[in-house]
This record gives C-alpha cells, structure tokens and sequence, in this order.
C-alpha cells in the first residue's frame, strides 16, 4: 500500500512501475482514504507500541494506494524491494531507499512475509473478494521456467 505520504508525493505510479516492471501481477488495487478503526485493526500488532498514536494518525491523514500483487514469492519479493522499515538504513534502488529519509514518512506499507497469515489477512480488510481479479498475465511464459 502507497502510503499518504506517497501518494501526495506522487510516487503511485512509480511504485506501480516497479511492481509490473518486476513481473508480479495487479490482482487488486483501490484509491482509498482509511478510518481510524480501520487503522487500528491494520496496525493492531503495534497497539502496545509507544509511535502507534502517530502511526495511525498519519495512515489516516490522506488518500493510501492499496494494492493486490500475486506472483512467484511475491510477499517476500516486494518486502525486499521496499526496503528495511527505515529509509536511512534502506539500500538505494529499495522504494525506501530510494524515496524515503525518515522511519514515521516511509512510502509504503507491506505485508510480512515471515507472519504466514498477514497478507491473507491484510487483503480482508481492504478487499472484497469480488474487488480481486483472477486473470493469467500473456507474458508468464517468458517470466516463469
Ligand atoms: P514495516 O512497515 O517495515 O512492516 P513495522 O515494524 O511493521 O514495519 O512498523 C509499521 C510502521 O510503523 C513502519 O512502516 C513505520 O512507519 C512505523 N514504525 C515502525 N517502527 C517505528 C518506530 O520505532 N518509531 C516510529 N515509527 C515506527
Ligand atoms: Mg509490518
């Protein structure tokens, strides 16, 4: 997900790029602007953290990207290319490494990929199961062995 800094930054479209660019395949994707109970459940294993007050604040703030991605590894995959949760520690040619300075303003959010159920999760409270499409990109051949 694009986060609100992201998104007035203009950065949807390049995080986009990367994304297609890499071969994973847009499944979902909705321009939304999240409330603060949806905010709290997004973040809920941070509930006990002392930055929770400031994280759901800014989540809210303006408009988030929210995307489905679907491909080989594909959570693992876009972790790597985010970058560590710290832009300042974020290799340069990460989307955080590359657009971000700052812990609290770090462009976009991912699902873990070692918490197992956290995508499947994270996708219920965004999506509708009708709002996700099952379609084969014509390109899978040349992506895939
Ligand atoms: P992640 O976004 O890389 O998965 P998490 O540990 O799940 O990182 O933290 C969620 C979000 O909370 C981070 O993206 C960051 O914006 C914010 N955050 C994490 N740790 C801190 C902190 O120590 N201070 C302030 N904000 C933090
Ligand atoms: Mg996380």
């Amino acid at each position: 997900m694009v986060k609100p800094d992201g998104v007035q930054r203009g950065l949807v479209g390049d995080i986009v790029d990367r994304f297609e660019t890499r071969g994973l395949t847009l499944v979902g994707a909705k321009f939304t602007q999240i409330d603060d109970d949806l905010a709290a459940e997004h973040y809920a294993e941070h509930e006990d953290k002392p930055f929770f007050d400031d994280l759901t604040t800014f989540i809210t703030s303006g408009p988030v990207f929210a995307m489905v991605w679907q491909g080989q590894d594909a959570i693992r995959q876009v972790r790597r290319m985010m970058g560590e949760t710290d832009p300042a520690d974020s290799a340069p040619g990460t989307i955080r490494g590359d657009f971000g300075l700052d812990l609290g303003r770090n462009v976009i959010h991912g699902s873990d990929h070692e918490d197992e159920g956290s995508a499947e999760r994270e996708i219920g409270l965004f999506f509708d199961e009708d709002e996700l499409v099952d379609w084969e990109q014509v390109n899978e051949d040349w992506l895939y062995e």
